[in-house]
Formats: structure tokens, C-alpha cells, sequence
């Protein structure tokens, strides 16, 4: 019987276009989900992808070969409770991917 995976992978949207161009040609099937991350809040691209058990490490290197990480400068734009007189915004640089992804193992997949 097949052991099917879903690889859950939460990549920039910058990156979207090339990967899902290279796991059609190489034959896996996705889902493309618009998403938003729930510390920057701004959006990002989280990725279905359902294929064999044995299939998982090659998703995984496509997605180590097209996913980078980015750099991100933010700034607080509210101040914690008790400094609204001495706050000053400050800019905090957090690194963003290359990818976050979660590998699940699959019950049953059925396509009707
Ligand atoms: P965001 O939640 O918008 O996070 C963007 C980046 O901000 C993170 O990059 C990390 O560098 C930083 N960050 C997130 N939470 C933080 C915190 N509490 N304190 C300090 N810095 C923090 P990545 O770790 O590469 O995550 C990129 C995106 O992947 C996330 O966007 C989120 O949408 C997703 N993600 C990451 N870890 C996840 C998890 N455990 N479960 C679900 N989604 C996750």
C-alpha cells in the first residue's frame, strides 16, 4: 500500500513562482495557499504538497535549493503599556526563511 506524506511548507512569495515550476516538471502535485505570517503579518505562501513517503527528501532538497532566506528590518509601531511617554520605535531585523515545513503522515487520500 503507498505511504502518502502531505508536506506543509511555509515559504516567502518570492520563492513561490520558481519551486512550484520545478516539482510540476519533475511531476508533484501542490496546492498553493495565500497565507499571512503571525508575527510580521504580511503575506507569505504556504504550500500542499501530497506525495510518497519516499518521494519526501526530494521536495525537501527543491525547497532547500529555492527557498532563501531574507533579511527584514521591522518596526514596533505601538509601545508596551507603561512607556508612552519614554518609547522610542525602535527597528529589530529578523531573518525570514528560506522555509518552515511540517511533514504529516497521510490516512487516506481520495480524489473524487
Ligand atoms: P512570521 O510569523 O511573520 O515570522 C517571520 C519571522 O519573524 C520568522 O521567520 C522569525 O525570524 C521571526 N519571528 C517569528 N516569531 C518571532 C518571535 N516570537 N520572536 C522573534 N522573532 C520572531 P521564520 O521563522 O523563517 O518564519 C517564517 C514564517 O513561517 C512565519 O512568518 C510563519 O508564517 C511561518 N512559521 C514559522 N514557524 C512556524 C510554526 N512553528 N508554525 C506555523 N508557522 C510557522
Amino acid at each position: 500500500m503507498e505511504d502518502l506524506k502531505l508536506v506543509v511548507a511555509v515559504i516567502q512569495d518570492k520563492d513561490a513562482v520558481n519551486l512550484l515550476q520545478l516539482m510540476a516538471e519533475e511531476g508533484f502535485r501542490a496546492t498553493k495557499l495565500s497565507s499571512t505570517g503571525g508575527f510580521l503579518r504580511e503575506g507569505n505562501t504556504t504550500l500542499l504538497i501530497g506525495c510518497e513517503a519516499d518521494s519526501v527528501e526530494r521536495v525537501l532538497d527543491l525547497i532547500r535549493e529555492n527557498c532563501r532566506p531574507r533579511e527584514r528590518t521591522v518596526t514596533a509601531q505601538s509601545p508596551p503599556s507603561g512607556m508612552l511617554d519614554s518609547y522610542a520605535p525602535f527597528p529589530l531585523e529578523v531573518s525570514v526563511g528560506g522555509a518552515t515545513v511540517f511533514v504529516l503522515d497521510v490516512e487516506k487520500c481520495v480524489q473524487i
